[in-house]
């Protein structure tokens, strides 16, 4: 049985540390619309996509910092962000969008140090159900705590300022999503195995980072998913971040960081036999950082369906099939015939890299 899904990517071009809420939410709602008018029933936004991507800056001032956070609890009533779930519920639209999340507990700044204030989040919004169903914190936070001593490089402070993310790589379903689905208890559920690829379906979230490391995908690919979504900030140009042997021009850089980019959307989609859709928030914020655009829809077979053209506000479409994630999933990467976790140990008890002694 097909099940089929129209999906889209919502690219933002640049936040700047001048836009306003407002300004930044009403393109937020024109992408929404756009993706509605393509028949989108399911749209992604970026990482932090209701501010500029703040973590580059130092910013020292408490009252100043929590202008960029916003608090899971109030997403849906906060004039701050309301209007988009508002559209989302009237145009039954289902959304994941990434945020700032304040910590309300303070239980972030107990684990990551006294500075940390909060979680680089993502939510899952479901319109049918009216509510979030799914909320993730990015496990992998990339940069330094402090600057770097050259006052020219490009920082990501998310170490000063977010904990790592402590709800894991949890698989959730989408409700209602998709016709003709399984559900539980019903008609034609006998054993476990005959509800394998028919159920609502099976999503992931990431942020950023996150999709470098193969670790997240497998603990997804492990769930069944069937969908990952992934918003990013990724600098074009950032030498101090991730260190150069051979000296780049921007312009060679940036096409490094977007061929990266793919490489871990299509591979790791390969790998788990899942789709997947990246959102980027791209372009040059505050006139001088440069975030690579490149948002993707890739099938489980690792192919682009469909990529952002511009490096602007953009929807990026496609029509999926989620049955298309079978093929890998009972074949080439059928986990349960092929996988040998006995010979798996390192990946979950050592974090750094052992060489092996050096030769006599
Ligand atoms: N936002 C975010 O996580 N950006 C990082 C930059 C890393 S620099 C090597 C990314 O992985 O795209």
């Amino acid at each position: 049985m097909p099940r089929t899904l129209k999906l889209a990517a919502a690219q933002m071009g640049p936040v700047h540390l001048t836009s306003t809420r407002t300004e930044t939410m009403d393109r937020l709602l024109t992408l929404l619309r756009q993706a509605s008018t393509l028949g989108a029933q399911l749209v992604l936004f970026p990482e932090t996509a209701l501010t500029t991507f703040f973590p580059r800056h130092l910013i020292t001032s408490p009252d100043e910092l929590s202008n960029y956070f916003d608090s899971a609890s109030t997403l849906l009533t906060s004039p701050n962000t309301a209007p988009l779930f508002n559209l989302a519920k009237e145009l039954n639209i289902d959304i994941s969008i990434g945020f700032a999340e304040w910590d309300e507990s303070a239980a972030a700044g107990s684990v990551a140090g006294a500075n940390v204030k909060g979680y680089n989040t993502s939510v899952y919004y479901s319109a049918r159900k009216g509510e979030i169903v799914a909320k993730y914190r990015k496990v992998h936070l990339p940069g330094t705590v402090e600057p770097f001593s050259n006052p020219d490089a490009v920082n990501q402070l998310e170490k000063r300022y977010f904990a790592p993310g402590n709800l894991g790589f949890q698989a959730f379903r989408a409700p209602d999503l998709v016709k003709s689905v399984l559900k539980k208890g019903g008609h034609g559920v006998e054993a476990k195995e005959d509800v394998k690829g028919k159920g609502d379906p099976i999503l992931g979230m990431m942020i950023c980072n996150d999709r470098r490391w193969v670790e997240g995908w497998r603990c997804y690919g492990l769930q069944g998913v069937e969908l990952v979504l992934c918003g990013y900030n990724t600098a074009g140009f950032a030498p101090d971040l991730w260190g150069t042997r051979k000296p780049m021009t921007p312009e060679e850089a940036e096409t490094d960081a977007v061929f990266h980019h793919k490489l871990c959307m299509q591979g790791n989609s390969y790998m788990n036999s899942c789709f997947s859709v990246s959102a980027a928030k791209a372009g040059m914020e505050d006139g001088k950082y440069d975030l690579i655009g490149g948002s993707c829809i890739t099938s489980p077979e690792g192919h682009v369906l469909a990529e952002a053209k511009t490096k602007g506000d953009e929807i990026v479409f496609a029509e999926i099939d989620l049955e298309d994630c079978r093929q890998g999933m009972e074949k080439t990467f059928d986990f349960g015939r092929h996988r040998r976790i006995e010979q798996y140990g390192l990946i979950t008890t050592q974090t750094g890299v052992v060489e092996p002694e050096l030769l006599g």
